[in-house]
């Protein structure tokens, strides 16, 4: 899922960042190929238009245009969009105050509600005692296929009996979770190949009779932009509260999951990635954002970066990585900025693929760890800090000494540096990364 257009703009973000200067004719460029990039992942037509409106509204102008980083800038405002066209923050799902609270799961057949059903089960049941009941009579193994998953994950699952109304059954259900002492019940309901009347009926019929906390629709990322037409559909006849979106661990394009906010109106609050049952999970856009930016939650990383480096320190920074080298005192200069924006291990982890770095990892340095650090770099001469090489152990010692630490310590200094310094020049040949990197101490 995303993973094509996310390739896309990664290559159409890797030719923005790597200019210095932007203007008002590079911005448009870049913006024809993210609306090509969007409409190609299957993005609704009218929410790609509103989308690049947006976004060039907001890039031309001077601040973006005339900053240091104007690139980076761009892509904020791209990534700032998305997070804004999947609903901003994640939508918990409301219980209301009646108890128990029915939530009811409605969608086309084989779009995932009676899987989804359970998960959600086992989600909820963390906190509330959960109750689940079948109102799909049409399909013989409904019930069966429902109670199985049921027991798999311990809820509470009702017994219709012989009953055949899926009305009856629903407010008999509601009626035996509040006896049992359930306070949530989740309502699996029959689909249809296509929306049709009778089902819609029936589905009104059920909502007015349960009067449900939340109604919310299971949609298919497989169908595209007809999970997003159907979810209309649903919203009008019926009324939902949100969204599910199942097969999100499929190959689909991802432009329904992007576009179902704008044209329904409605958020996404779940997505399932998985058959199994533990593969359903809270809807984070500011997540899913990065994910189809390709970059972890490297843009937090920026906006930290950016709101305690000063520009002059950024433009520095920007030089030093730029150079091919990188040397004790850069190694130095680094560790000061990284004080001032909190902790390295936190500022490692949101960059992608560099969390396992060991000796990141290893090398939280405390104020005392910095101080020795600057310490033992002070000790050396301008010749060693230039070139680590030349540091045997005579000089070790001597550096130790002078810096009133140990030569082991001297060693492990030396060791982090040498493999940050692979790292770094691992990104510096990359290019692509060195560009996102431009602004990070690291
Ligand atoms: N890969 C994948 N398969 C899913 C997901 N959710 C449901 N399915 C599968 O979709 C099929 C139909 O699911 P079901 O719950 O019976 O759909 P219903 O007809 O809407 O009740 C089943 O084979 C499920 O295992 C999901 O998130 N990922
Ligand atoms: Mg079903």
């Amino acid at each position: 899922m995303f993973e094509s257009l996310a390739e896309k703009l990664e290559g159409i973000f890797k030719k923005l960042k790597g200019r210095g200067v932007l203007n008002e004719e590079s911005v448009n460029a870049a913006l024809k190929e993210i609306r090509m990039a969007l409409l190609e992942a299957d993005v609704n037509f009218k929410v790609v238009k509103d989308f690049i409106e947006d976004v060039r509204l907001r890039a031309i102008g001077k601040e973006v245009l005339e900053s240091i980083t104007p690139g980076q800038q761009v892509v904020k405002i791209v990534h700032d969009r998305l997070v804004e066209l999947m609903g901003s923050t994640s939508a918990n799902i409301k219980f209301g105050s009646r108890i128990p609270a029915p939530i009811m799961l409605v969608g086309l057949q084989g779009c995932g509600k009676t899987t989804t059903a359970a998960k959600l089960a086992r989600i909820l049941s963390r906190e509330k005692r959960v109750y689940l009941v079948s109102a799909d009579v049409y399909r013989p193994a409904a019930m069966e296929q429902l109670a199985v998953l049921g027991r798999q994950i311990k809820a509470g699952v009702f017994d219709a009996g012989a009953l055949r109304d899926p009305v009856k059954i629903c407010v008999d259900a509601v009626e035996q979770a509040r006896k049992e002492g359930f306070e949530v019940v989740i309502i699996d309901t029959a689909g249809r190949l296509h929306i049709d009347d009778l089902l819609m009926e029936e589905l009104r019929k059920i909502k007015e009779k349960v009067n449900p906390a939340e109604i919310l629709y299971v949609a298919d990322a497989m169908t595209g932009q007809d999970a997003v037409n159907v979810g209309s559909k649903f919203n009008e006849l019926i009324g939902i509260d949100g969204v599910i979106m199942t097969k999100m661990d499929g190959d689909a394009r991802g432009g329904a999951a992007l576009s179902l906010k704008a044209v329904v109106g409605k958020p996404l609050k779940f997505v399932g990635v998985g058959e199994k049952i533990d593969a359903l999970e809270v809807f984070h856009p500011e997540r899913m954002a990065s994910r189809i930016l390709g970059m972890g939650d490297i843009l937090s990383l920026v906006e930290k970066a950016q709101a305690t480096i000063d520009e002059k320190t950024a433009r520095e920074m920007q030089q030093s990585l730029r150079k091919s080298d990188f040397t004790l005192d850069d190694f130095r200069n680094q560790l000061r900025q990284i004080k001032k924006m909190g902790s390295l291990k936190d500022m490692i982890g949101m960059i992608p693929g560099m969390g396992k770095i060991k000796a990141l990892k290893d090398m939280e340095p405390d104020d005392g760890e910095l101080v020795k650090i600057a310490a033992m770099i002070d000790s050396m001469t301008q010749k060693e800090r230039s070139n680590y090489l030349i540091i045997d152990g005579r000089r070790r010692k001597r550096i130790a000494l002078g810096s009133g630490t140990t030569v082991q310590d001297v060693n492990r200094l030396l060791k982090n540096y040498i493999e940050i310094r692979k790292m770094m020049k691992k990104m510096n040949a990359k290019g692509g990364v060195k560009a996102l990197m431009r602004n990070f101490p690291f």
